[in-house]
Order: C-alpha cells, then structure tokens, then sequence
C-alpha cells in the first residue's frame, strides 16, 4: 500500500498507525505545496487536493480518520489498537477518534491559517485569538479527561490517541498549548515515547 505524505500534517497520523501496526508500506513524501497537491495526477486520488491519501491495491481513501477506521477494520484483527465492537468502551473510542479531527482540529487550524499558512495580507489578529481561546476551551476540558489516566479510552493507547495526540502536539508547537495543562502535557510526552510516533514525526 503506498501513503501520500505532507511532512508534520494530518497524514502523520496514518503513517503513526501503520507504523504501530508494523505494515509493509511505501511512503511518498509531497511538498506542502499547491502545485504538487492540485497537479492533475495527485487530484485523481484526492478530489480536493489535500493528503493524506491511501491507495491499497484497488481502495484509494482520503481524509485521515477515515484511513484510520480502515486500516483498523483490515489489518488491526487483534485489536491492539481498538476496542472490539462489543466492547463497552467502543462508542467512547468511536467519539474521541472522530473528535480529534471534527472539532478538536478546527481551532488549531485557524490558529496556523492565521499564524502563518495564509498570505500576510488575509491574516487576522482577532480570528487567531479566537482560535487560541477556543482551543484552550477544549485543552483544559481534555485536561480533566487525563487526569489520573494514562489514555483516552478504557487505559489502553488506541489510535483514538493516535488523532488526538497528534492534535495536541500541533497545537503545543504552535505554542497554543496553556502551561497549566500539565497532564495534557505528560500525555504528549508519553505519546512521544512511541518509536512509531518519533517515526511518523520525522518522515
Ligand atoms: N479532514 C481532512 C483534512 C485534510 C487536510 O486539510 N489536509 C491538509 C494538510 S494537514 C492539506 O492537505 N492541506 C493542503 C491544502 O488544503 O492545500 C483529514 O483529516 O485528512
């Protein structure tokens, strides 16, 4: 299966996973770039022009949480990654997976539109500060989550913390983070640990 790559965006993600999960895969990294992104082959995989993009054998899927459910569906049978379906603690991972992009994302988002990703001239001061409170908003909320816990959902890593984690993390280095959140911030520090992680960081 080959996984189409933007280093340090959303596609960390999927490549975390399949890290974890010890897969055979090959990787191509893209420039974050709008020429590479919207070039007529690279729109044929992905309507929209973003990554990732996974492509196995005759399944090609975008939208990370999406590849996520995917890839625990056909290649996570063990279920180290995920509780099974009848677990008590399935409709909490389901919610905390899904989180972690659908809302979690957004205001760290709109903090890196307006940090830096949109030209000078269409960044504002008062759109960044809203992200910034919104997302610390949702950080001490999660802080709460953490506190005396290891992990997400029923004290296993699952790839819920996979998505969440790596949201987190972009939003510490964006220097969104609140200080205050020193579980939050053992969480990102033990999420580190993880090779798998460290790997998906520096591809
Ligand atoms: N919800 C999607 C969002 C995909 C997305 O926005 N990807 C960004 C990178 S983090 C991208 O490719 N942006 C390039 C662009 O929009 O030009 C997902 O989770 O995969």
């Amino acid at each position: 299966m080959k996984l189409y790559h933007c280093t340090g965006s959303r596609s960390t993600r999927v490549l975390w996973l399949l890290e974890e999960l010890g897969l055979d895969y090959e990787v191509e990294v893209l420039p974050f770039d709008p020429k590479a992104l919207r070039s007529d082959d690279f729109l044929q995989l992905h309507p929209f022009g973003k990554v990732p993009v996974l492509v196995d054998d005759t399944v090609t899927l975008f939208d990370s949480v999406a590849i996520i459910q995917y890839l625990l569906v056909h290649y996570d049978e063990a279920n180290r990654f995920h509780p099974s379906h009848e677990s008590p603690h399935y409709g909490e991972f389901l919610s905390w997976l899904h989180f972690g992009e659908s809302t979690l994302m957004q205001p760290v988002s709109q903090i890196a539109q307006h940090l830096f990703l949109l030209p000078e001239a269409e960044r504002s001061k008062e759109r960044l500060e809203e992200g910034k409170r919104i997302f610390e908003h949702y950080a001490k909320i999660l802080e709460a989550k953490l506190t005396g816990k290891e992990y997400l959902v029923g004290n296993q890593f699952t790839a819920a913390d996979i998505v969440v984690g790596y949201t987190v993390n972009a939003a510490d280095q964006l220097g969104a983070l609140p200080q205050e959140c020193e579980a939050l911030r053992a969480y990102i520090e033990r999420l580190k640990q993880r090779p798998a992680f460290q790997k998906a960081l520096s591809t």
